[in-house]
């Protein structure tokens, strides 16, 4: 039996000797306050804890039934970062990492460049790749209830692949001022890896959506930090028109393999256009809901904006946020790396992504002059809707010095991203401010 510690992975540390049986001492059953719901508390106890942790528990006998030392809060092994690649970690409990924009280059994100945003514990089931009886439901205001196994899923449905940008609503969050408690995402939390399942709405179709249904409301199998199985981690949903779309996926594979336990292993939404939370990972439940779905973080200032223009740091009535749908506009330089040195008089070609929630961007610009005068960059058609798209110009810093890139996308609506931070709001979501790169010129 492994267990991983932050200070990595101790192999092997249960002997049925010196073991106390838990439910013992414990008869409300210490099983459930694992992250594993086969947990190995069920198996050891406080002796071989003890042994984990590299210290004896003198205090064993108070410590709470639900709850497990939060020394393994985290199963942050080497083990499941291990291919990982340069991404800065900004939590380890819950496992909270980003992407340096200048390893965000490639068109299809890979593995091991993909952000990781953990509300809970990756769950055991993840972890050991285990998808036996795995089975997602289907219920709520549908005509036929549905549990369907991932061979159903798989064999009974139309197979999709689809480049589907997913990006944390609290991307650029550490930017904004007053700051926004939660992860100081910069810029890299958002990838566009190449997904494979089938439609949510296809699905959705073969259960039979009532007429009454407006909203869904997802469930996944992973477990609050403090190990008690009883609260819901996350729990978001989409109105039952994105639902439908056909780029709203439920997926089992990223970038041709099965899902890594990071990203949701064996099963996951991906809601493209939509907060990353709204993908739900690790997906076991998809209830369809006559109301807007009251899940947990679907409230209160979670994933909501002020229905108006707040000044920052304004305290807003919770009663006055709205659910933040469609994300805005944005792109990134991901060549060449900030604070590159390149040849004053000399093109250099700057390039990167863009992508907009509401569907194509219609335009790329960049400025060396920090926004006095734009040029049109080359922007390529998204490989399918949602994927980001391409972007390239040349820039030529006309002499020695210090420079920036500022790169601005436009959407369909015209609308542009902003050279400051936008509409502040408590927790910071949405910031689509351009992205800068600075450039010294030799
Ligand atoms: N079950 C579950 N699904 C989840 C989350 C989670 O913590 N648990 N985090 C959500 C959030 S906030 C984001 S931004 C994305 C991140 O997906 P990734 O970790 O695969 O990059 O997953 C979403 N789905
Ligand atoms: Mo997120």
């Amino acid at each position: 039996m492994a267990v991983h510690t932050q200070k990595g992975q101790i192999q092997q540390i249960f002997t049925s000797e010196d073991i106390r049986t838990p439910r013992q001492e414990y008869p409300q059953g210490f099983g459930r306050i694992c992250a594993d719901r086969r947990g190995f508390l069920q198996n050891a106890g406080l002796a071989a804890l003890g042994a984990a942790l590299g210290a004896a528990i003198p205090f064993y006998r108070h410590f709470p039934t639900g709850l497990m030392p939060i020394a393994f809060a985290q199963d942050t092994g080497a083990e499941l970062m291990k291919e990982k690649d340069g991404l800065t970690v900004l939590s380890d409990r819950p496992l909270n990492a980003e992407t340096p924009a200048h390893l965000l280059d490639d068109d299809i994100t890979p593995y091991s460049r993909l952000f990781i945003r953990s509300n809970g514990l990756i769950p055991q089931t993840a972890i050991d790749k285990n998808a036996e009886g795995w089975a997602l439901k289907i219920d709520g205001v549908v005509n036929e209830e549905l549990s369907l196994s991932l061979h159903d899923l798989k064999n009974d449905f139309e197979n999709v692949t689809l480049a589907l940008v997913l990006e944390c609503a609290g991307n650029g969050r550490a930017f904004f001022e007053p700051g926004a408690s939660g992860n100081q995402w910069t810029v890299g939390a958002v990838g566009c890896p190449e997904w494979t399942g089938v439609r949510l709405r296809d699905v959705l179709q073969k259960a039979g959506v009532k007429p009454s249904a407006v909203y869904t409301g997802h469930y996944g199998n992973d477990v609050d930090i403090s190990g008690d199985q009883d609260n819901v981690v996350i729990s978001r949903g989409v109105p039952i028109e994105k639902a439908m779309e056909p780029e709203t996926l439920i997926v089992w594979a990223m970038n041709g393999k099965d899902l890594a336990a990071l990203h949701g292993f064996p099963l996951r939404l991906v809601i493209p256009g939509y907060p990353g939370s709204a993908s739900q990972k690790f997906l076991t439940r998809i209830w369809v809901r006559d109301q807007i779905h009251d899940g947990e973080k679907m409230g209160g200032h979670s994933y909501r904006l002020p229905a108006y223009p707040v000044a920052p740091g304004t305290e807003v009535p919770e009663a006055d946020m709205e659910i933040l749908t469609v994300m805005p506009v944005k792109s990134i330089v991901t060549a060449p790396a900030t604070g590159s040195n390149v040849s004053a008089g000399q093109a250099t070609e700057v390039r990167g992504h863009a992508w907009a929630g509401n569907g194509d961007v219609k335009a790329m610009h960049v400025s060396l002059d920090f926004g006095k005068s734009w040029q049109e960059a080359t922007l390529e058609s998204p490989r399918n809707k949602f994927a980001w798209q391409r972007w390239r110009a040349n820039v030529t810093p006309p002499e020695k010095g210090y420079y920036e890139v500022w790169a601005r996308a436009t959407d369909m609506n015209d609308v542009m991203q902003p050279p400051v931070t936008p509409g502040w709001n408590p927790r910071g979501y949405g910031n689509n401010m351009i992205h800068r790169i600075a450039l010294f010129a030799q």
